[in-house]
């Protein structure tokens, strides 16, 4: 038997909400039976006859449905793409393969990362639709932390997503957001992500990329710059070409990277950082989330 409501149940237990003025009526639908505790989240959407979703943190898919629920708003602001949309179920399913969870080689590959990011001469964020729309709180806090600039790079390029991101990315705290006017278009990138700030990604040693394409990630690597990316999908040209790609979702990984640069800003050591770089082999990172993916596929065969 299904624990979702049917049409009709769903209906019954909707109500709805007037504003004192009554200039706002907002309908609520909650599901009886799916969630147990009353609603602690709720998601506003501009859909027709649905103005909010109630998450109850109960639901055992909780934290997937509200990166979901980020994105969905992210999509409905203008700041992730449609594509974007389509990307993240790719990431998911291979996040269900990973146990939803970071792994020890994620959690080693994040530490190195923060190793590159704070040794750089010139460290840059690349930021698109999809980590704007999931992780603009985390970046605020790392960038606070680090000082380290972002650029708003997106491969569905246009000026109008441009601005509301680094709308959403100074509403959330990010101070210094390069947008673009000062381009410059790099070879062999056969995308809009080609056109780069003269002075964050073009400049830059470092790039953190998350949610990268395998185009600029090899170009970038071809130009001699180290590139970290976050992707979910070990098998990409991205995670392959990357100096350092953490194989976890990117809200985790954000978390990690904070609290890695905080620990790092307590007890700086240049020696330490050097030999996390120095260790760090991106193939043998890489392989062992094959090993995790591969170990639970075996657990679970019927
Ligand atoms: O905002 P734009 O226009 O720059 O577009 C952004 C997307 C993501 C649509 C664009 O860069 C794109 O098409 O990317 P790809 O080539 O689909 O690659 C995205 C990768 O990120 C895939 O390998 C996914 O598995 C992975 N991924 C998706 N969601 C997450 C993720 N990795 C980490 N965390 C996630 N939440």
């Amino acid at each position: 038997m299904s624990i979702l409501p049917s049409l009709k149940e769903f209906k019954r237990s909707s109500f709805r909400l007037r504003s004192p003025d009554a200039a706002l009526i907002v309908d609520i639908f909650v599901p009886e039976g799916l969630y147990k505790t009353g609603c602690e989240a709720c998601y506003r959407t501009k859909r027709p006859r649905l103005q909010q979703i109630m998450v109850s943190e109960e639901h055992p898919r909780y934290k997937s449905l509200m990166l979901r629920n980020k994105l969905v708003d992210g999509y409905e602001k203008g700041i992730t793409s449609a594509h974007g949309l389509i990307a993240h179920g790719r990431g998911e399913a291979f996040d269900y393969l990973l146990g939803e969870q970071t792994s020890k080689n994620a959690l080693g590959a994040t530490k190195a990362a923060c190793a590159y990011l704070l040794t750089a001469r010139h460290p840059i964020l690349s930021v698109n639709g999809n980590t704007a729309a999931l992780a603009s709180e985390e970046i605020a806090k790392f960038c606070t932390i680090t000082d380290i600039p972002v650029e708003v790079n997106l491969f569905h390029r246009s000026a109008e997503r441009i601005k509301r991101i680094t709308d959403h990315l100074h509403a959330h705290g990010v101070a210094n957001v390069l947008t673009g006017f000062d381009i410059i278009k790099l070879n062999h990138i056969a995308s809009e992500r080609a056109k780069v700030d003269k002075h964050g990604i073009f400049k830059a040693d470092v790039v953190f990329a998350p949610l990268e394409d395998g185009d600029r990630a090899q170009a970038l690597t071809q130009l001699g710059k180290v590139v970290l990316t976050v992707d979910l999908n070990p098998l990409s040209r991205t995670a392959v070409t990357s100096t350092v790609t953490i194989v976890d979702e990117v809200t985790r990984a954000m978390k990690n990277l904070i609290s890695f640069a905080k620990h790092f800003a307590r007890e700086s050591n240049q020696d330490e950082l050097d030999t996390l770089k120095a260790s760090f082999n991106n193939v043998r990172n890489l392989k062992a989330s094959y090993v995790i993916m591969l170990k639970r596929l075996q657990s679970v065969m019927l």
